[in-house]
């Protein structure tokens, strides 16, 4: 299964592609459309409470394998480089530039549109994605123009997402929840994703950061029963020995995870931020969690140091006040919420 995330300015046509590609099925911060017609399942995630909400940008690039950034004809505003910024500090390797709304501008403009695109994601992890050019006017002269071939590249892209998926089937499961609610004669229902292993129907695994031992009762996938779901799938999970108000955003079922409240991350710091000074607050996001956190330390080289400069790489000890879950290989973004272009950095967990 293939899970997209459709993100994009205001206005940049992303629920209307969303609603295109996929039949509407969850919805909070984030809309999921489900696709289950085609040879590959597909989930597309619209991140539509963004710009307002970064968290929903967050949540829905890392419950996806496969970014499409919406661009209208209009488009290269401050949030579409913001989404490009976090895209880059998320090293997505790959993606697809959507330019919208094709039958309210002109080929000329479809075309110096993409040139100023090359110039600005040169030397960022966007700058080979495939631009496609659509629209989904239906009253259009070139109704839905380009449509198809977003299809096509997605699916190219699906086969390349499921062979890596098929890889990581082995190794222990791991499930980030987005969602929990409670179903009336069910009990505590979680949706989510199996970032790795094979889930299994009866499974006793460990729900972080609360510890605790839960069985795994019965899982679904797309509506329908299923007894094992590999990697990539989109769960509905009932739980047994947890209730839903204690199930939040972000939660893992897992086997091991780090829980903490504090933090050293090695960091990069973005290029198009501030500096960053001890003591100041940033918001940390690691896997489907968020939480504002002090720099407590910056250390360069081992030395400490009073502030970190815009494209620097230095360690950060960071507090917080809420325990987070989380693993070596899991990236963790920064975001000064004060600033207009609101990402700062991304690190790993030393
Ligand atoms: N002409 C034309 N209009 C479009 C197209 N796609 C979307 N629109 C219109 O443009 C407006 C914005 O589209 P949405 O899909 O709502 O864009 P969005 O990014 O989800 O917008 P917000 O969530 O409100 O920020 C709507 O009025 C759509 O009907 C298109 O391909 N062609
Ligand atoms: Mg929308």
């Amino acid at each position: 299964m293939t899970n997209i995330a459709i993100i994009g300015t205001e206005q940049s046509g992303r629920t209307t592609l969303a609603a295109n590609l996929g039949k509407k099925g969850t919805h909070s911060d984030i809309s999921l459309y489900n696709n289950d017609k085609e040879s590959r399942k597909m989930v597309f995630v619209d991140a539509h409470s963004y710009p307002k909400s970064l968290k929903a940008l967050i949540t829905a690039l890392n419950i996806s394998d496969l970014p499409i950034l919406c661009v209208p004809p209009e488009g290269l505003d401050a949030h579409t480089g913001e989404c490009i910024i976090a895209l880059d500090l998320l090293g997505f390797k790959q993606g697809i530039i959507a330019l919208t709304m094709s039958d309210k501008t002109h080929v000329y403009a479809i075309e110096e549109l993409k040139g100023k695109l090359k110039k600005i994601t040169a030397g960022t992890a966007l700058e080979n994605w495939e631009c496609v050019a659509l629209n989904t006017n239906k009253s259009a002269k070139n109704a839905f123009e380009g449509i198809e071939n977003l299809k096509a590249l997605i699916n190219s892209y699906s086969e390349k997402i499921e062979a890596e998926q098929k890889e990581k089937n082995k190794l222990p499961p791991r499930v980030l929840i987005d969602h929990a609610f409670n179903v009336t004669g069910k009990g505590c229902v979680a949706l989510g994703v199996i970032s790795q292993g094979t889930l299994q129907e009866k499974d006793k695994l460990k729900l972080f950061p609360l510890d605790r031992v839960i069985e795994i009762r019965s899982i679904q996938s797309h509506d329908v029963d299923i007894k094992s779901a590999p990697t990539g799938t989109r769960v509905g999970m009932r739980l047994k020995n947890v209730q839903e108000k204690d199930v939040e955003r972000g939660f893992i079922i897992s086997e091991k995870e780090n829980v903490t409240t504090d933090y050293t991350l090695d960091c990069c710091i973005s290029k198009f931020t501030k500096k960053i000074e001890v003591l100041s607050v940033l918001h940390l996001f690691v896997g489907l969690q968020s939480e504002p956190v002090r720099v407590e330390k910056i250390l360069l080289n081992g030395k400490e140091v009073q502030e970190a400069l815009p494209d620097m790489k230095c360690t950060l000890e960071l507090s917080g006040n809420k325990k987070l879950a989380y693993g070596k290989e899991d990236r963790f973004l920064l975001a000064n919420l004060d600033l207009t272009q609101r990402f700062a950095a991304y690190g790993y967990s030393k």
